[in-house]
């Protein structure tokens, strides 16, 4: 998609801190951390939100969950615990328009967020 500004980070065209990539996803650091690991899990594929999900994405998603969950492993975190969150359209706060799954961990996260 042109003018997407993840597209460009999937391609290579904007860097980014890249610390996973298989041929369906990347995972890359948060620009903008919120917590002591925030991490972006994106789909490579520009779908705009969790509205825009086909039946064939489902495997995708299930592959982002596991990555998300591997990378916690990998990070020592997944004792204290780790949170997956997906922001869809305004009010959610969805500020970039291609999925994306965030995974934060490092701190207590409270419950409800903002
Ligand atoms: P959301 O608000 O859920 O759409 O999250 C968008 C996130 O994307 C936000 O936490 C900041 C991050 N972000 C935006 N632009 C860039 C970028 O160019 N590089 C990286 N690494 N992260 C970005």
């Amino acid at each position: 998609m042109d003018n997407c500004i993840f597209c460009k980070i999937v391609d290579g065209t904007i860097p980014a801190k890249k610390v996973y990539e298989d041929e369906d996803m990347i995972a890359i650091e948060d620009i903008n951390p919120v917590a002591p690991h925030h991490l972006l899990l994106i789909p490579k594929k520009h779908v705009v939100n969790a509205l825009d999900l086909a039946p064939e994405d489902d495997r995708l998603v299930g592959r982002v969950f596991r990555v998300a969950a591997e990378i916690a492993r990998q990070r020592g975190v997944e004792e204290r615990g780790f949170r997956i969150v997906q922001n869809s359209n305004a009010d959610a706060g969805q500020s970039v328009f291609h999925i994306h799954f965030h995974l934060l961990a490092g701190r207590h996260l409270g419950w409800p967020p903002g």
